[in-house]
This record gives structure tokens, C-alpha cells and sequence, in this order.
């Protein structure tokens, strides 16, 4: 993998394969993935082999195949695949030799490109430019451009291209055909629909060449529909033919009221009219979306001696973006983004934890849409906890469409004793997804200042989901406390613990929140209050909450200042986790003890003490927080994604830059490194999202503390400068760091709070500080 191609203003912003192994395929499909967040395309090669896994998956459409299954993200019909003959010996790079080979993803403009040199047995050669981008401009277009020329003598060229509905999700087919038709002998379009929630695609499709005079011809097959080429090439003209294709579907806010034939329709006459600009026109459109919309805001500029942390920032800005649907806000991000089949385009706390900071900070009004999905979907909170015999809204483990209800898949891999598949408890006992829900929308408004959120969507969910706790809680007559009984924490090693740390704090976190708002809405907001109090009867929840609130069982330092994980982590077996530790991939223990005997042992998947240590971190002191990091981070496998970003936070915070740095390179690694399984059913959100969290939050030190925005800033060595822009309650600023300044200009002249190690400022306009 190469990062340091850019030159100019590509700079850092190009990730480049430069050998053809097909062996490589699944990761550089994810990792170069194209999108807009309605849509996303795993970036796969024109030409068919049988190692690539073809991915075009749209934003919250949903469907369950069968009723033993959960419901996923439909894999869609493939428009990029293109079967391509130079006479009669079809393109395939392992049936050539390869002279040169060039691969690239610009995160800048989104643009993928790849070059090849091709000699064919009868040594003719050959060189072939692919180029294609998911437009950021028109949110339903993915445009395609090649270009051949052969270098020795006369080609015969022929071309297969069209709508492929052959593809799948892992061998299930979630569409049934409908019409396909060829219309004025250039636009292809092909319906489906998805067999359980009745979602209507459809796809269309034209190919253009830079020249009139070659032969065509339609093909039509089960599921597909194609166009045949054929053209002569002669020794030195570059045969050029652009591809555009369209998708649109009835879940598109656009077409909620359309007939199906009249979106069929109007996507076709889209269509017509996109294809009287060429591919290069095109492409200027839906770049300048990208300079606009991402880097001009939300750039990170990273001096630092090794240019792979620059690249690594800003391939997490190009993901969070072309996987987050900010169009709309049924949908939410999904833990693979649109990047992949795994975990089934499922939304988890991954998306309120580790993504939700960016848009926080650096696109509020997006953070706004992302809350707003759980707005949505609290419907299916609702369904959740009733069915569980609890009060209120109790957001599921897994989340796909809003009222889909809870989603987790319920068996997973075979048990390696028992050979049985084994059950997966996380949508039946791991719970915290519900106030980690809640801590993001406190942070937004403390963050967003956005009040007319709170009063449409945060209040009501903050009071419904506490109301659901005062539910869950049991009372323990022995110990006089109210404690919350086999649930499993983030750490997922460990299933059916009584009183998990992470769960009972954030929980007691959320009630918390509830009885501050329903007293600042009683003395301050009379008509929020009574809307309220109308609908939800916040009266009685708060009645409720301080009945118990000060009787929850929350876990206390001991002697040694170890937090217990749960009641009985602290009396499991130690065992030397060596072996496990700095594995090239994730779940080795699983290769010597199964999940039972791993529930017996101190080790852990992920941070969990430490995830409430960093998000709760005012309520713990350095002292607690150090020993817990160095009692549990040698027991921890970091097994999940979510784990290292976290931990490289809490290292910098303990002043431990070496470590810090080293666990944000492996965190960066988990996608970018040098194991080439680890992103082969999508990129890991989290994780990406943790990228950014790890720079701004952690290295750069910010923090909201009510009004004021704190900066404590600790550069790892390799750095001298980072720069960056925030927006902090509606002010936009840029801050500039160095090892001892920190400079700020304000763009609006608005007023901003500052506080730099103890001491606040007030900027107006422009500061510098030494720090
Ligand atoms: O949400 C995470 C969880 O914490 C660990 N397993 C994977 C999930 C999705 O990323």
C-alpha cells in the first residue's frame, strides 16, 4: 500500500496499490470504497474474478430474505462490472502479463483510477486507463471512463456492459426481477424489488464512445440486461467509452409518492440529461462537492516526520463522509459504513461514540440528522423495551430501518468444543447502546447549542429512555441498592455479568441527565415542560428516577483503585495473555478456549472500564484513572475495532506520548495496515471514526466544559504542527497547533471561552497562546 504518491494539492491525499494480487482484492475493495452516503461502491475491478466480491449498497434499504434471518442491506444490482475482449482474448490481468500496474483512490475529488500495461501471448501490447467516482453532486450517479490503445498493430475490440442483477449478499438474493427494457438504443434500465419490504429499485444505465461508428447490440439474460460492442481499434488511437449509471428507489424521499412507473420514468429522463455532459464535466461537479462540503471545512493539516499520519487523518474525514446518509435522517451510519456486507449495514453505538465527535464538531448540522435517526427509530426503543417487559424506549443492540426493532442476529460462529453454532447474546442483554445514545446528545447540545433539537427530539428521548431504566433496575433487599443483572458490557468476553461498571454509570448517567432537564424545564421552560409533560408525563418519570437514583449500585474503586468490571471479573483466573496480545488478527483466543472459558478468565475484547474512564473522565480522578488503565489495558485483546483509539486517548492523557502514538498507528492500521484480511467485508466505522476522535479529541486535547472550550494540547514527538477548523456553539474557527502555541482565529468575530491549561480566555477575533 502506498500513500505518498500525491504531489501538488495531492499531497497526502492518495492511496495507491501499485502490483496486481489478486489475493489483495477484499481490502482494497473496502479501503477504496466510493460513496455519497446514499450510496456506496466497493471498489471493484471492471472485469470479472472470481476473488472479488462486487458491493453497491443504498443507505436504509433494508430487507429480510427469510424469517430465520435479520434483515440487511441488500448487495444491488452491479453497473460497473464490464467485460472487455482485444481479439477475441478476454481482459483479464492474469491471463496478460503485466508490464505496469497503477491503482488509485484520490480521497480528495473521490476519483479511483487504474492503469495497466498488458502484453498478450501473441506480444501485442496494450494500455488501459480505468477511471470512475460516486458522484457527491448527484447522490444517484456512479460515472465510469475508459480509455485503450493498442500499441503494436490493429485491435478487435468488443465490450459487455450493462445492469447485472445476478449479484447477491453472500449467495441470498434479496430482489425479485421486475421489467427491463433498452429505451432510443442507448439507456438501459432494469427493476427490482426486494422480496420482503417491497422496496422498488431501478437502475439505468448508457455507455458512450467517443466515436459514431461502431456496432451495437442488446442482450438480455435472467436478471440482466447488456449491451454488446464492437469496434475496430487501430495501432495508436485510443478508443475512449464512458459509462453513466443511475439508482434510484422508492425509499427516496423524492419518490415516497410516485408511482412506480412514473420514477422509472423521471430516472430515465435524468439520465437522458446527465449524458449530455461528458465524463470529465461530470467529474469537476461532484469534486468541487467534495472540496466544498469536506476539505475546505474540515481539512486536517498534520506536520509530522512520518506522512502516513496526515494520510490516515484524512482517510477518515473521505470515510466518515461517503458512508454517513446526511441526506436523510431515517438512516444512520452503519458499523461497515456502505463499504461492505458485514454486520448487515447494521447501525450499533459505534456510530454515537466513535463517529457522532466529527460531525459534532465539524459538521453540527449533519451530528443533528444522525440524532435525529434515533428520534425516528424511537419507535422501535419503544417496541424494545416492551417486549421486554420494561417502561419506555430501550434502543436496540443492532438498528437497521426505524421501526425494524431490534436486529442482532441470534446464532453466530460454530463453538469450536461443541461444534454448535453459538448464541449471540449482545441484542438480548448488551444494553448500554441506550445511554451512550443519550451521552451523544448531551454532548451535541453542550457542543451545538442547538436548543430547538433538544425541544423536537432530545428531551423526549433523554426522559423515555431513563423511564426505561427506572424499569430495568432490580431492587436487592440484601444490599438495599438497585442493581442491573445479567447484561453484558462493551466487553464482549464477557456475558451475563451483574452490575457491568460501563452499563450502571452510564445508566445512572442517563436518569442523571433526565432529573437535571425536568428541573431546568420546570423554572425555565414552562411550555417545553408542559408539551412534555402532556405527552410523556415527565412528572411521574422524574418521580420515578428519585426514587432510586441514589440507590443504583454503582462500582467503587477498592484499595488498589481497580474499578471492578463487573461483580465477579475481579475473582476470574488470570492467565498469561502473551500469546493473544499483538496478534495479526482478532478472536486467537478463540483458537484455544471457547466462550464459556473465556468468560472465566480476566481478559477482555475491548476497553469497557476504560470507554467509561474516557467518557465519563471528570468523574474520576488521574490516579484511578492510570491504575485501571494499568490493571486492565495488559488484559485487554483489543479484539474489537472500538478498543485501541480509545486507549491511545487515555494514554495521552497520562502523559504517555510514546504509547499514545504507537496505539494510534495501530488504530490507523486496522484499515490501513499491512493485514490484508482485516477490512475484507468493509472498513471498520468505529475505528475511523476514532482516527479523528484520537487527533482532535486526544493529541489536540479538546473539550466542552458547559460554555467554554478547552484546549490541552499534548503533540506526539513526531509532530510539530497540526491545523484544523472547529465550529463551537455556531462559532467556526481555525486553530493552529504547535509543541508550545496554540493560535485561534475566529472566522465570525463572535465571542469563544477558552480555557488553556486553568486560565479562560475570551477571544473575539484572533489569539495566540503559549502553552
Ligand atoms: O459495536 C461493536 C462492538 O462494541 C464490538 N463488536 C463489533 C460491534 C460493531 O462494530
Amino acid at each position: 500500500m502506498i500513500y505518498n504518491l500525491g504531489k501538488g494539492k495531492d499531497e497526502n491525499f492518495i492511496l495507491a496499490e501499485d502490483y496486481f494480487n489478486k489475493d489483495n482484492f477484499r481490502k482494497y475493495e473496502s479501503i477504496m470504497c466510493l460513496g455519497n452516503g446514499y450510496l456506496g461502491l466497493r471498489n471493484t475491478n471492471e472485469e470479472d474474478y472470481v476473488s472479488q466480491v462486487r458491493g453497491l449498497y443504498i443507505s436504509g434499504c433494508f430487507n429480510r430474505f427469510h424469517e430465520t434471518e435479520v434483515t440487511e442491506l441488500p448487495n444491488c444490482p452491479d453497473v460497473i462490472g464490464m467485460k472487455i475482449w482485444l481479439n477475441e482474448k478476454e481482459f483479464d490481468l492474469t491471463q496478460f502479463t503485466i508490464l505496469n500496474y497503477e491503482r488509485t483512490l484520490n480521497i480528495r475529488s473521490g476519483l479511483a483510477t487504474r492503469i495497466v500495461e498488458i502484453k498478450s501471448k501473441s506480444q501485442e501490447r496494450f494500455i488501459l486507463k480505468f477511471k470512475k467516482f460516486v458522484s457527491m453532486d448527484n447522490l444517484h450517479l456512479i460515472c465510469q471512463k475508459v480509455e485503450i490503445l493498442p500499441l503494436d498493430d490493429d485491435v478487435d475490440f468488443k465490450l459487455c456492459t450493462g445492469i447485472d442483477g445476478q449479484v447477491t449478499n453472500s449467495s441470498v438474493q434479496h430482489f425479485s426481477e421486475g421489467d427491463k427494457r433498452l429505451f432510443n438504443d442507448k439507456i438501459m434500465q432494469s427493476c427490482f424489488k426486494t422480496t420482503e419490504s417491497k422496496i422498488d429499485f431501478v437502475l439505468n444505465s448508457s455507455v458512450k464512445f467517443n466515436t459514431e461508428d461502431y456496432f451495437s447490440q442488446i442482450q438480455m439474460d435472467r436478471r440482466k440486461i447488456f449491451m454488446n460492442f464492437k469496434k475496430k481499434i487501430k495501432k495508436g488511437d485510443t478508443l475512449i467509452f464512458e459509462k453513466f449509471s443511475t439508482i434510484h428507489t422508492s425509499r427516496d424521499k423524492e419518490n415516497e409518492n410516485l408511482l412506480l412507473e412514473d420514477f422509472k420514468k423521471k430516472s430515465k429522463e435524468e439520465l437522458n440529461e446527465i449524458i449530455k455532459y461528458d465524463f470529465e464535466e461530470l467529474f469537476l461537479k461532484s469534486e468541487d462537492c467534495f472540496l466544498k462540503n469536506i476539505w475546505n471545512k474540515s481539512d486536517i493539516k498534520i506536520k509530522s516526520i512520518n506522512s502516513f499520519d496526515q494520510f490516515a487523518v484524512r482517510f477518515s474525514i473521505y470515510h466518515l463522509h461517503i458512508m454517513t446518509p446526511a441526506h436523510d435522517s431515517r438512516m444512520s451510519i452503519a458499523a461497515k459504513g456502505l463499504s461492505g456486507e458485514g454486520y448487515k449495514g447494521h447501525v450499533f453505538w459505534d456510530t454515537e461514540i466513535f463517529c457522532l465527535p466529527y460531525f459534532i464538531y465539524e459538521h453540527p448540522e449533519i451530528a443533528r440528522k444522525l440524532l435525529e435517526y434515533r428520534f425516528n427509530s424511537l419507535i422501535s426503543a419503544r417496541k424494545k423495551a416492551s417486549s421486554g417487559g420494561y417502561l419506555g424506549a430501550q434502543y436496540p443492540w443492532e438498528s437497521a430501518w426505524i421501526d425494524d426493532g431490534e436486529v442482532t442476529p441470534v446464532w453466530g460462529a460454530a463453538d469450536i468444543i461443541t461444534g454448535k453454532s453459538t448464541k449471540i447474546w449482545s441484542g438480548f442483554i448488551e444494553i448500554h447502546v441506550t445511554s451512550d445514545v443519550v451521552y451523544a446528545i448531551e454532548q451535541y447540545f453542550k457542543i451545538a447549542r442547538d436548543l430547538d433539537f433538544m425541544k423536537r427530539y432530545g428531551y423526549e428521548i433523554i426522559f423515555e429512555t431513563a423511564l426505561f431504566w427506572t424499569s430495568r433496575l432490580e431492587y436487592n433487599e440484601n444490599l438495599d441498592l438497585y442493581e442491573i443483572n445479567d447484561v453484558m458490557g462493551p466487553d464482549e468476553y464477557k456475558e451475563h455479568v451483574n452490575n457491568n461498571a460501563f452499563t450502571n454509570q452510564m445508566a445512572y448517567y442517563n436518569m442523571s441527565l433526565a432529573l437535571k432537564y425536568f428541573y431546568k424545564l420546570k423554572s425555565n421552560d414552562e411550555d417545553t415542560f408542559k408539551i412534555l409533560e402532556n405527552s410523556i408525563n415527565i412528572s411521574s418519570i422524574a418521580e420515578k428516577i428519585e426514587k432510586i437514583i441514589n440507590k443504583i449500585y454503582l462500582q467503587r474503586p477498592n484499595k488498589n483503585l481497580i474499578i471492578p468490571q463487573d461483580d465477579t471479573y475481579l475473582n476470574l483466573k488470570s492467565i498469561d495473555l502473551t500469546p493473544f496480545k499483538n496478534q495479526k488478527h482478532v478472536g486467537e483466543i478463540f483458537k484455544f478456549y471457547n466462550l464459556k472459558q473465556v468468560n472465566e478468565i480476566q481478559v477482555s475484547k475491548q476497553a469497557d472500564i476504560m470507554m467509561m474512564l474516557y467518557l465519563l473522565e471528570d468523574e474520576f480522578d488521574y490516579e484511578t484513572i492510570k491504575a485501571n488503565y494499568d490493571y486492565y489495558e495488559p488484559r485487554t485483546l483489543h479484539d474489537s475495532s472500538l478498543s485501541l483509539s480509545t486507549h491511545c486517548i487515555l494514554a495521552k492523557k497520562m502523559n504517555h506520548m510514546e504509547l499514545a502514538y504507537e496505539l494510534f498507528h495501530k488504530s490507523i492500521k486496522i484499515d490501513l495496515g499491512e493485514n490484508m484480511q482485516s477490512s475484507n467485508d468493509g472498513i471498520h466505522a468505529a475505528s475511523i471514526g476514532g482516527i479523528w476522535r484520537a487527533t482532535i479529541l486526544g493529541f489536540c486535547g479538546i473539550k466542552n466544559i458547559d460554555e467554554i472550550l478547552e484546549i490541552d494540547p499534548r503533540l506526539p514527538n513526531e509532530w510539530d504542527m497540526i491545523e484544523f477548523n472547529l465550529v463551537f456553539r455556531g462559532n467556526s474557527m481555525n486553530l493552529l497547533i504547535t509543541k508550545n502555541t496554540i493560535a485561534i482565529v475566529l472566522y465570525e468575530n463572535k465571542e469563544v471561552k477558552i480555557k488553556i491549561k486553568d486560565e479562560i480566555y475570551t477571544v473575539n477575533d484572533e489569539m495566540k497562546f503559549k502553552y
